[in-house]
């Protein structure tokens, strides 16, 4: 008898969240592995295309496919009672999750996606109302908050978790061979705007703030066979935005993306990408803007975090003030739009002495492209998260919430001054 599985992608806790091209990429590329092994059915409480959402004219979706979550507020945990922020859960409202379990027969797995580590909060929501409504299903959980904090995500009350990106165990654990070869499994949506590519896999920067050296190791490309099909498969779903999760999406460029963009030129595929997860500054020459540009990309973000050089060395030497200036200038002679160029800055970063930030910001501006501050999540293992065991309790994952520990280090007022700065920055750009 062929398994049912049921893919959840929990309702988010936090102060703030935001559709940001998010998808349960690790989820849904598990399922691909299993593609006609078993059945899938979703509920995905971060869809902005159930019907819920799309009778509120307020959650609507921005030229490009982001938007705002349907949220309700909450007190905030006692932990961060001190945050002067609103606590909210973002996503479909509990009970359109209970009358689901209600009317469906108990599957025999559940898959839960985890993301941040701070938002551990909605995974044991879902836990706790799958327990009550089918307590023989078995739940797995997988994603970064198991990879990160895995004895944390031990005590939820699941039945089996994946650390890592090495799947052996879970494919023993549900006794089915995987197929490698095939892409994630987007048709278990009933609808889709938005679609989710990944080239590669780990980054060949060691910053000393970053989980991905250590978890994902050196960079990696994935069968460019692979990420076509993909792409086909997006595309006759008639997705108009695409976005890359990749670390280091232009590394060895030559052999990964510009191979894959030739195919979109070739193919003639009208979508628009994006790289939420920032490109480095560094690998944009003016040969690789000029086919991202003809390939569809629309917005572009790059990570700077810091104009002191002394920072940038200190934590890892990622890019340099004239790595971005040259990325500016090949973007914009590309034909990108400058309002559509974004340098990340963090904010509340524990080297925050010598970061010179205001300045940064003044710096990034001075480009004519816009800033967006990165508010810092101090991430457990990695040498800047360890340090900040100084200010929290890193055990407790809703202390490395980004709204929450910028306030802790630097203070309401200072964090509340910077990012007004931001925005006056931004609005003046002409
Ligand atoms: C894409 C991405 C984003 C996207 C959105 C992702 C999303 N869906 O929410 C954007 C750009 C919006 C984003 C934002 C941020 N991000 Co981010 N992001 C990533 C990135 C690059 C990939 C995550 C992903 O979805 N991967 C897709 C899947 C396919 O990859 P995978 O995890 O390798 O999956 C494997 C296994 O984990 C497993 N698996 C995965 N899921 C599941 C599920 C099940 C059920 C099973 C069985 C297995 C399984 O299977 C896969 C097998 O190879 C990671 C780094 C990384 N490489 O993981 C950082 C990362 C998650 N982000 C991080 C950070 C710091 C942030 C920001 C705070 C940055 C900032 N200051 O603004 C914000 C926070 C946003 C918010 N609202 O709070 C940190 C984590 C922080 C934390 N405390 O948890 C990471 C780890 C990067 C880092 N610096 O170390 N991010
Ligand atoms: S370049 Fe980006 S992905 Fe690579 S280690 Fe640094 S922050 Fe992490």
């Amino acid at each position: 008898m062929i398994l049912k599985v049921l893919l959840i992608n929990p309702p988010i806790y936090d102060f703030a969240a935001y559709d940001f091209w998010l998808k349960p990429y690790g989820l849904l590329s598990i399922a691909g592995h299993l593609r006609g092994k078993a059945d899938f059915v979703i509920f995905d409480y971060l869809n902005r295309l159930h019907p819920f959402v799309t009778r509120q004219k307020e959650l609507q979706s921005d030229q490009w496919g982001r938007g705002r979550f349907f949220c309700e507020k909450l007190p905030n945990p006692p932990c961060l009672e001190t945050i002067p922020r609103y606590f909210r859960r973002f996503g479909l409202p509990r009970d359109i999750f209970r009358d689901f379990l209600a009317q469906h027969k108990p599957f025999d797995f559940v898959f839960i996606q985890t993301t941040m580590t701070y938002w551990y909060q909605g995974v044991k929501e879902v836990i706790d109302d799958i327990r009550k409504a089918w307590p023989q299903a078995k739940i797995v959980l997988g994603g970064n908050y198991v990879t990160l904090c895995s004895s944390h995500a031990e005590k939820l009350g699941a039945n089996f978790l994946v650390q890592g990106t090495n799947l052996d165990p879970l494919w023993k654990y549900l006794d089915i061979t995987p197929d490698m070869s095939q892409p994630a499994l987007w048709e278990v949506y009933e609808k889709l705007k938005v679609g989710v590519l990944k080239l590669s896999q780990g980054c060949p920067f060691n910053c000393t703030y970053c989980s991905v050296p250590k978890v994902y190791g050196k960079f990696k490309a994935r069968p460019l066979q692979r990420s076509l099909d993909e792409l086909e498969l997006l595309a006759k779903y008639g997705i108009e935005n695409i976005a890359f999760y990749d670390d280091a999406l232009l590394c060895e460029a030559e052999k990964v993306l510009v191979p894959f963009l030739n195919e979109v030129v070739k193919h003639n595929i009208k979508v628009n990408f994006h790289c939420p997860n920032a490109l480095h500054a560094r690998f944009v020459t003016q040969e690789l803007a000029e086919i991202m540009a003809r390939a569809g990309f629309k917005t572009f973000y790059l990570g700077f975090e810091s104009a002191s050089s002394n920072w940038q060395k200190r934590t890892g030497s990622k890019v340099f003030c004239d790595e971005l200036v040259s990325a500016v200038k090949n973007l914009t002679t590309a034909g990108a739009n400058p309002q559509n160029i974004t340098a990340y800055q963090i904010l509340g970063h524990p080297y925050g002495d010598i970061q010179e930030l205001e300045e940064s910001m003044r710096f990034v501006h001075s480009l004519g492209i816009r800033g967006m501050l990165a508010d810092f999540s101090p991430i457990p293992e990695t040498p800047d998260g360890e340090f900040c065991r100084k200010w929290v309790d890193m055990d407790e994952p809703l202390f490395h919430n980004k709204t929450a520990f910028p306030i802790i280090l630097m203070g309401f007022d200072e964090s509340n001054r910077l990012k007004d700065l931001q925005r006056q920055l931004n609005r003046s750009l002409t």
